[in-house]
This record gives structure tokens, sequence and C-alpha cells, in this order.
């Protein structure tokens, strides 16, 4: 008999790639999915079909993280071995207009499922990860950030996955519960949300070469990342719930790259060099096509401005490497070409959007 799972968020990118990874190691895989007026499913529809077709294990609940009662019974009902926490309004500049909401469903919604945990009497069976995230270190602290970096939270999203953070080691130590914060830097994929910003570039290049957009509108161009591909962070997500004892652990690349770098990156492998002309950093600074100036290809909106911004985001992931055995495999070009040859292939018409594929 394989494992059973639950997984909150599975309808989003890395819901969706840990779902495929359970249902390949032979678990029974358990999602919460939010009632949506329109098709939210689209990232998990192919293994939905399989179900059906061949039996796959796979089971989805109608929930949500500001429910208790919703998850207290899913929980009892389902009784997972493992539980992956990727619920979340994550989105970092969003939560500035919905801060009450972020700190609901990301804070208050860790504590509502490790009580549910508690309600059902799973306290010493049930294995919990949580969707921690180097939004915590914020400010910058110190360069590279690993687990002992002080946390300067800078957005309502990062201070209410911050409160998700401690409740969990809170509860870790006065319930002796085996729960594990992973401390994700930034990971990007093909299926990656529009509006964060790898994918808005893809999709606007994608756009731009098949003359269907003219312009790419971005904020704030200096920003540095640690970008990893999604596939390679679920596996970790993985390895930290088959440790004996729970911990928390930083996954990263070890390297950061700026927007700018990522835009650049970007047009080259669809065949455009980008030149930057005008004040540097500032509103003014627009991208044109090297080859042909006139054609101003990036262009600043001061309206994707953050309040507050997280300028530096680089990680150590040493103690995963030495505990988990994990690395990052997919190198930055890698990940960028990837996502641009999606993006051109589904603009195409050669492919559907796992994201927005409706039925
Ligand atoms: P997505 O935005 O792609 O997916 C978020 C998921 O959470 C979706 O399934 C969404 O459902 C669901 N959700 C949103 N609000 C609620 C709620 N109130 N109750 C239940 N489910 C809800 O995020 P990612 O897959 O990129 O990230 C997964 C997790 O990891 C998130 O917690 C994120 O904060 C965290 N994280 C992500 C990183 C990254 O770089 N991707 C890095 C570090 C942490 P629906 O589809 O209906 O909207
Ligand atoms: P982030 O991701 O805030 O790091 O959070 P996002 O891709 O939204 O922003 C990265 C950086 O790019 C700058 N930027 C823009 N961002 C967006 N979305 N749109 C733009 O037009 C734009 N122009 C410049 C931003 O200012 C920022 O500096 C992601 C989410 O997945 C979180 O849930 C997760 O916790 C962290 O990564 C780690």
């Amino acid at each position: 008999m394989g494992k059973v799972a639950l997984i909150t968020g599975i309808t989003g990118q890395d819901g969706s790639y840990l779902a495929e990874f359970l249902l390949e190691k032979g678990y029974t895989v358990h999602g919460i999915i939010r009632r949506s007026s329109s098709f939210n499913t689209g990232r998990i529809e192919h293994i939905y079909k399989d179900r059906h077709d061949t039996g796959v294990k796979m089971y989805l609940h109608y929930g949500d993280l500001c429910d208790a009662t919703n998850l207290i019974g899913i929980i009892s009902k389902v009784k997972p071995e493992e539980i992956y926490n990727l619920g979340a309004m994550s989105h970092v500049k969003v939560s500035f207009d919905m801060p009450e909401y972020a700190a609901d469903a990301d804070g208050l919604g860790v504590l509502r499922m490790l009580d549910a945990i508690r309600a059902a009497g799973m306290e010493k069976t049930c294995r919990f990860y949580q969707a921690s995230t180097s939004e915590l270190y914020g400010k910058v602290q110190e360069v590279p950030q690993s687990e002992t970096t002080p946390f300067y939270p800078r957005s309502p999203y990062a201070v209410a996955k911050q409160y998700a953070y401690w409740i969990l080691v809170n509860y870790r130590e006065a319930y002796g519960m085996h729960l594990t914060n992973g401390i994700l830097f930034n990971h990007e994929s093909p299926r990656r949300g529009r509006t964060f910003v790898t994918r808005k570039i893809t999709v606007a290049v994608a756009r731009i070469v098949e003359n269907m957009q003219k312009t790419l509108y971005l904020g704030n161009l200096d920003a540095k990342r640690d970008w990893g591909h999604a596939r390679d962070y679920i596996e970790g997500m993985w390895m930290m719930l088959q440790q004996d004892e729970p911990d928390d652990y930083v996954l990263a690349t070890g390297e950061t790259h700026s927007v700018r770098e990522f835009v650049e990156k970007a047009f080259k492998y669809a065949g455009v060099e980008i030149k930057w002309k005008g004040p540097a950093g500032t509103v003014d600074e627009i991208g044109v096509d090297a080859s042909n100036e006139e054609r101003v290809l990036v262009k600043i909106d001061p309206a994707y401005f953050r309040p507050t911004e997280v300028d530096l985001l680089l990680g150590d992931p040493t103690k995963a490497k030495t505990k988990l055995g994990w690395e990052s495999k997919t190198p930055f070009v890698k990940l960028v070409e990837e996502m641009v040859k999606e993006d051109l292939a589904i603009v195409r018409g050669e492919i559907d959007d796992a994201e927005s594929r409706e039925q």
C-alpha cells in the first residue's frame, strides 16, 4: 500500500508538479481545491483525466484555508500521512491590496491546518510541510541567506508567512509534531502564473515575436532573485518529509540574477537583442530592439513598483545538500529557455496552456 498525502494548493504551480511526483511514487493523493466560478484545475487536468482512464489515485475536495471546520473534516476523513501546505495568496504585490486576506489564508491558515491535525488526533502519525519562503529575509541582513539568517519581512505576504513559520516551530516544540518549514527561494516553470515576473516576461516575448503585442511593461528591473525550476524544488519538499526528524531547510540555486537579465536572456532566446536606453533604473529607461532602435520593446510602468521592495535574494542551500542530498539541477539559462520555448509553442497554437486551458 502506498502512502496517503494531502496537498493544499494542488491547482497551483507547485501543487501540480508535486501531485504528479507523488502519484509516480505510488501515493494516493488528495487535494483541496477552491470553488471558483471559472475553471481552476487546468494544471492538474491531465492527471484527473488519467484517473478515469487508468485508475490513478487522485481525489479532490472542496475547501479553503480560511475554513477551519472544512479542514478538520477533510483531514479526519482522509487521514493523510503527509500534508503539503502549498495553498496561499502567493502574490507579494497583491498582498499590499489585500493584507487582511493574506494574513488570514497564509498566516492563520497554517494554524488552522495544525489544529485540524490535532483535532483529528493525528499529531504522531502525520508529517507536515509548510511552504515557507525566501521573502522572509526581505530587507537584506546577510548574503547569502541561510537557515540562520534573521528575518525582515517586507510585505503583508511575508509578514503572514513569518507568523506561519513561527507557529509551526512552536507546535513542533510544544507537541512533538513532525512539522517542517521549507524556505524556498523563487522557483519558476512554464506553469508559473502569468502575473509573476518571469512568466509575464516569457509570455510577452512570445507574443512580441509573433506580432501579437508591441511592448512589455515592467516595474523594478534591478531586483535580484535566486531563480530555480519548480520541478527540482518539489522533490526537495518530499525529501524533507522523509527525514526521521523534522527540521527547516533552505532550497535555492546559490545564484542570483536581475529581472533585467531575465528580460535580456528571454528575448535573446527568441532571436532579439535588447539594448537599454535612457537613465538606468528610472521610469524613463526603455529597452529597444538593438537591430531597430525605433522598436521599443520594454517600458517601465510605476504601477508595478512595490511600496517596499526586496532587492536581493541569494540562497545558501548547503544544509539541504548535506542533510537531504538535494541540489537544484536546472541552470538559469535553461530555465529561461524552457519557459520561452513553451510560451512560443502556446502562442503558435502548438500546445495548450496548462494554466488557462478550459474545458
Ligand atoms: P500558486 O499561486 O501557483 O498556487 C497557490 C495555490 O494556493 C493555488 O492552488 C490556489 O488556488 C491556492 N489557494 C489560494 N488561496 C487559498 C485558500 N484561501 N485556501 C486554499 N487554497 C488556496 O503558488 P505556487 O505554486 O507558486 O507556490 C506554492 C506555495 O509556495 C505558496 O504557499 C507560495 O506562497 C509558496 N512559495 C512559492 C515560491 C515560488 O517561487 N513559487 C517560493 C516560496 C514559497 P487557486 O488555483 O484556486 O487560486
Ligand atoms: P516575488 O515574485 O515577489 O519574488 O515572489 P515576482 O515574480 O512577483 O517578482 C519578482 C521581482 O520582479 C519585480 N518586478 C515585477 N514583478 C511582477 N510580478 N510584475 C512586474 O511587472 C514586475 N516588474 C518587476 C518585483 O518587484 C520583484 O522584485 C515570488 C512568489 O512566488 C512568492 O509567493 C514567493 O514566496 C517568492 O517568489 C519567493
